[in-house]
């Protein structure tokens, strides 16, 4: 069931209602699924939400949330149960949420002022609070010298107070309104468009301000040109509520409210949740803080007096209520103190929560798309017999085809002595496998007849091998250790058709419904005919093209992910199987490869999943 985006309409709700509609338990990440939900999911440049999901058995404390065809998966702990059909309460906290906000206006806001300034400029791609990023990326030449233009060009916007509405739209319906798009739409998520003022329209799916005039004051920082394109870095900085004097002069003049009473709303929940986070954390002297003379409520109560005259009574009895709910809060804390000095009852202070590393995710999920199609999943070892890595996979020693898969050799010593070797069964007595050299190996492809062997090499054999791998490699798309999955299938009448709709099957299911793979010719020793193996890119849908030039993202169409092939009958040999009766068909990709190329994901260098930057990973 798709889960509608309540967000998509309303970028302000902060609480809403659901029902769950399916509940997924991995150790210790259980995922929940909504029919609707105010969390935004990451995508687009935004960050996703975190908050918390409270049923009446059991709460979800929020950590991502991401999109996958139509459903929305909220990840995170949970403290007691949920279950289907339940109603629960949604919360996302608020504050980061209003920073993300301002952030991805900031960045609309930007967009417009350049396209003001600079004639046929469009923005090909943004970040706005990912990876603590903020950029837009231009494709015409924008200037250093051109930046303070573009900065009083964006306080213009942001003075005059702009509306920026949001509309849902079709495909068609934004084909029809002529609307210049510099990247392709997704075809299956729902569509909408943003527009600043009467500025053109332009497609967008995040959380928006109601309002430039609400924006934070926007910095542009710096451009740099990269491949091409003028990324022009800006930055927001929170105003602690504080309205510039020319500002308030010119509201004064114009006979405008200085405050709303919506931004009175914002500021009083934001309170309201400080008061119960101070008060659970039983933090001292909460009275002089919220409710002394220079307390935090009276400098909310002044703003009052900044109200328009239509909206006055409203904030009045707006800051009754927030005034009651402070002091019945702080009353808890009065009593608490009273009963004792130690309050044994009160909850300790909630642990930091953390979750699953983005690349064991990762695992999991193609572990899942391969056991739907009956692969069951092994490992085997990562340091292992140069029979395994190289030779059993026809490669003998002093192979050429070995050299750029070479790492790290280690001489055990020679048992051979104590063991028959039998010539005519290598597999059972070679002697590299009780002496010789092990190596940390360099592919998963060092499983395959090892599975044969744990078969007593009788197929159907249907495996897939998860594990680290190492080489003599450092780059944006290259770490010294990686994870490949291996794929092998062996039984009678195995074809590359076979081969062929297992990778569409994966493709499909891991990066999107339309998605195709591809096999071009290419060598491996141990597979024959074999194969490189590639998928349709999700943005040009296979083109290579958009908007009548080169998609950036790909630059051909497809994205290479790995190899693949028919297994060589010397293989087959090797793990004592009959060529003649059997066949058989393995693939091996890169697992960080294979997921930073995720629609949305925006990774562009792998390097930094193994960064222990925990902001970075806490957005996966
Ligand atoms: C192999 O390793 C073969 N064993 C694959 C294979 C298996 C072919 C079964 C046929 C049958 P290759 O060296 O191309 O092939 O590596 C496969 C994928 O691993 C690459 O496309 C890439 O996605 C990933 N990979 C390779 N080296 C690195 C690295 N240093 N860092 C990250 N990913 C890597």
């Amino acid at each position: 069931m798709k889960t509608k985006q309540l967000y998509l309409s309303d970028s302000y709700l902060k609480q809403a209602d659901a029902k769950v509609a399916e509940i997924e338990q991995n150790e210790k990440i259980t995922v929940v699924y909504l029919d609707q939900t105010i969390f935004y999911a990451q995508g687009g440049g935004q960050p996703a939400d975190i908050g918390i999901i409270a049923g009446k058995n059991g709460t979800l404390t929020v950590s991502h949330v991401s999109y996958n065809n139509g459903k929305i998966q909220h990840k995170g702990m949970l403290s007691g149960t949920l279950e289907e059909n339940d109603v629960v309460t949604l919360t996302i906290d608020w504050k980061k949420r209003y920073e993300n906000m301002q952030l991805h206006t900031a960045g609309h806001v930007l967009d417009q002022a350049v396209k003001n300034i600079i004639p046929n400029v469009y923005g090909v791609d943004g970040t706005h609070g990912i990876q603590g990023k903020n950029y837009i990326e231009f494709n015409e030449e924008i200037k250093p010298d051109q930046l303070p233009q573009i900065q009083k060009e964006i306080e213009n916007i942001c003075a005059a107070g702009e509306d920026i509405t949001t509309q849902m739209v079709t495909h068609a319906e934004i084909k029809a309104m002529g609307i210049h798009l510099p990247f392709d739409l997704p075809k299956n998520k729902d569509l909408r468009i943003m527009s600043i003022g009467s500025y053109p329209a332009m497609p967008d799916g995040g959380t928006q301000l109601k309002n430039t005039g609400e924006c934070w004051p926007i910095s542009v920082d710096s451009v740099q040109e990269k491949k091409n394109l003028w990324r022009v870095q800006y930055s927001v900085k929170h105003p602690q509520h504080k309205k510039s004097p020319e500002s308030i002069k010119k509201k004064k003049e114009e006979h405008l409210p200085l405050v709303s009473l919506e931004e009175l709303k914002v500021h009083a929940t934001r309170l309201e949740q400080e008061v119960k986070a101070d008060v659970d954390e039983g933090s001292p002297d909460l009275h002089t803080k919220y409710l002394g003379k220079n307390g935090l409520f009276n400098q909310l109560a002044k703003t009052i007096k900044d109200i328009g005259p239509a909206e006055r009574k409203q904030a009045g009895m707006l800051l009754n209520q927030v005034k009651a709910k402070i002091t019945a809060a702080l009353k808890q804390t009065t009593t608490k103190q009273q009963h004792s000095a130690i309050d044994l009852t009160m909850p300790g202070t909630a642990p930091h929560v953390g979750h699953l590393h983005p690349v064991t995710q990762a695992m999991r999920e193609i572990t899942d798309i391969f056991e739907q199609i009956g692969f069951t999943r092994v490992r085997y070892p990562e340091v292992d017999w140069d029979w395994y890595v190289f030779e059993s996979l026809n490669m003998p020693p002093h192979h050429p085809a070995r050299d750029e898969w070479e790492t790290f050799f280690v001489d055990v010593p020679d048992t051979t002595k104590d063991v028959a070797y039998d010539s005519n069964n290598p597999r059972k007595r070679h002697p590299s496998l009780v002496g010789g050299k092990v190596v940390l190996t360099t592919h998963t492809s060092n499983g395959q007849v090892r599975e044969m062997e744990r078969m007593d090499s009788t197929p159907p054999i249907r495996f897939i091998n998860i594990a680290r791998c190492y080489r003599r490699q450092q780059d944006a798309t290259h770490t010294q250790m990686f994870h490949q999955f291996e794929g092998l299938v062996i039984d009678k009448h195995i074809t590359i058709q076979h081969l062929k709709g297992t990778l569409d099957h994966f493709a499909q299911h891991f990066y999107g419904p339309t998605v195709k793979s591809r096999i071009r010719p290419f060598h491996f020793q141990f597979t024959e005919p074999s194969f490189e193996v590639d998928f349709s890119c999700h943005i040009c849908d296979g083109t290579g093209v958009v908007n009548g030039e080169k998609c950036k993202f790909c630059k051909s169409g497809w994205h290479e992910v790995g190899g693949a092939g028919m297994v060589h009958p010397n293989v087959l040999k090797a793990g004592g199987i009959d060529p003649d009766i059997y066949t058989g068909f393995a693939f091996g990709w890169g697992v960080e490869r294979t997921y930073t190329l995720k629609p949305g994901l925006n990774i562009d260098d792998i390097r930094l999943l193994y960064s222990s930057n925990i902001q970075f990973l806490e957005q996966f």
